[in-house]
């Protein structure tokens, strides 16, 4: 595995010499910040983060991510632009030597959660997601106020309504049409790159809102792989967003997927099954629902070798900043995920 972090870019409290002291540190995951989705980023600035990161001393090989414009998921006419541009912010960062790409394919929203600051019994805080503050939200109704943490503040109100009815307009196979059509022309262009896509999980891994959600467990995971039988066309194995789910088996997934060599990045993060939705904990197995070891041994046996990257951490030490990517926990994280990977390793040899 090639331990990685996160890193968003000049604007993160976070810095790249941090991030070089935690042990063990391979590559910064990171995106051009400051272009609209769905347009071209340019040369200079796909350079510049090169330099940076490069200049910390540490790997530029992993993007998170080139967003998918709405209208490729809509499936709208304006969608051949979006692909074609798509697909050459792809041959820019392969040329600049990424060799992973982390995209989503979730409608309007991306992650999901009703709590950013939800307090732990130790008083550190984590990001939280409960149903019942979900279903008091009601993105169409235009005298709510009530936004839930995450959503994209460069929508209107009227435009997020609009968009919103048009996904809820949409059936899943729709949209699996959709994904379909962008992986055609997508997948065989990062294949001639030498690029691995590494499409995330939805996260929470179920609908909301009634907007149709696909990239939810193995099912339709298995599915997914087959749309473009290709290993450029692969995952990233997102342990909260498919664990925050009793129905999916992670450990399973997290084997079969490794052995099938398509996963190419993982997201290392424990989360708590609750009634009535989950928090997010400590990366440590016994904090949350998840079997941090067993997914790592799973991951081990299977021949992973892609990048892994500890994912949201708790605010812990007085420490503020973005919810989630704050540098202390997830470090706390990248610590634990070397010392279960060095201990897989040497108990097998
Ligand atoms: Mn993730």
């Amino acid at each position: 595995m090639k331990l990685s972090f996160r890193w968003y870019g000049e604007e993160d409290k976070v810095t790249l010499e941090q991030i070089r002291q935690i042990p063990g540190m391979h590559s910064i995951v990171t995106a051009v910040y400051d272009v609209p989705a769905g347009e071209v980023w340019p040369e200079a600035s796909i350079g510049r983060l090169k330099r940076q990161v490069e200049g910390a001393g540490m790997h530029f090989e992993v993007i998170e991510s080139i967003p998918v414009h709405e209208d490729i998921k809509l499936g709208k006419p304006g969608r051949e632009r979006y692909i074609e541009n798509y697909c050459e912010n792809i041959r820019r960062v392969a040329a600049a030597g990424v060799r992973c790409v982390c995209y989503n394919f979730m409608p309007v929203f991306d992650w999901t959660r009703t709590q950013l600051d939800h307090r732990l019994e130790d008083g550190s805080t984590c990001l939280a997601y409960y149903q019942r503050q979900v279903e008091a939200v009601n993105p169409l109704e235009s005298d709510s106020d009530l936004t839930l943490p995450g959503w994209d503040a460069s929508y209107s109100r009227e435009e997020l309504k609009q968009v919103v009815a048009e996904y809820q307009a949409m059936t899943e196979e729709e949209l699996w049409g959709n994904l379909q059509y962008f992986l055609e022309r997508m997948i065989p262009v990062a294949a001639g790159c030498g690029v691995n896509m590494a499409i995330h999980e939805d996260d929470p891994c179920w609908s909301i809102f009634g907007l149709p959600r696909i990239i939810t467990c193995e099912k339709n995971l298995d599915r997914f792989l087959k749309l473009v039988d290709d290993p450029h066309n692969g995952i990233t194995l997102c342990t909260g967003s498919l664990g925050c789910s009793g129905h999916n088996d992670v450990v399973h997934m997290a084997a079969k997927y490794a052995a099938q060599g398509r996963i190419h990045f993982v997201h290392m993060r424990n989360v708590k099954v609750l009634e009535d939705g989950f928090e997010e904990r400590a990366h440590l197995s016994s904090c949350g629902t998840l079997d941090m070891y067993a997914i790592m041994k799973a991951l081990y046996d299977n021949g992973f070798c892609g990048y892994i990257r500890p994912d949201h951490g708790r605010m812990i030490w007085g420490e503020t900043g973005r919810p989630g990517y704050g540098l202390y926990d997830r470090a706390l994280g990248a610590t634990y995920l070397n010392g279960l990977w060095e201990a897989i390793e040497k108990g097998i040899k």
